[in-house]
């Protein structure tokens, strides 16, 4: 089982798309373990985004962050890493598949809605860094033998 933080940044918030992903991800299985409203400083901002210190987006990704309140959830399931991101799809709208939420809602890489874990090891740094440990909380959904295929 895997956990993965999903985003939904300023600009889907802003559009009213917190339902519409929230419900994609539900329906799609996965199980919903932590969400808040967080709204983003700058020194906040920086360590999340650390790892893309330099590159020529680095200042519009701060500045987008720190704009308006984002909308942080947790979600677990097997693969959730692989499965969130292909549900978001890729990173340039242009590019995602349809049926993608990057693509069914959006046009540039600058305002693509989403962010998605992209592996096991940078999820659980990402929900460290987002949520308390009081705040992800586990627990039994009565369709998880039906969605997740557990054993016994
Ligand atoms: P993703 O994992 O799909 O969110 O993509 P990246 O980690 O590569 O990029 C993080 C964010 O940087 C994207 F969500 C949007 C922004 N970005 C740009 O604005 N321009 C680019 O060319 C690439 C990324």
């Amino acid at each position: 089982m895997e956990n993965t933080l999903v985003l939904i940044k300023p600009d889907g918030v802003q559009r009213g798309l917190i339902g519409e992903i929230i419900s994609r991800l539900e329906k799609r299985g996965l199980k919903l373990v932590a969400a808040k409203r967080v709204s983003v400083d700058r020194p906040f901002a920086e360590k999340h985004y650390a790892i893309h210190k330099g590159k020529p987006f680095y200042d519009s990704l701060i500045q987008h962050i720190t704009s308006a309140p984002v909308m942080a959830t947790v979600w677990q399931g097997p693969n959730a890493i692989a499965i969130v991101r292909q549900t978001m799809g890729k990173t340039n709208p242009a590019e995602a598949a349809p049926g993608s939420v990057r693509h069914d809602f959006g046009l540039v890489p600058e305002r693509n809605l989403t962010h998605a874990s992209d592996s096991v090891e940078n999820g659980a740094q990402e929900i460290a860094l987002w949520f308390g440990e009081d705040e992800v909380i586990e627990w039994d959904r009565s369709t998880d033998r039906w969605a997740f295929f557990l054993n016994g």
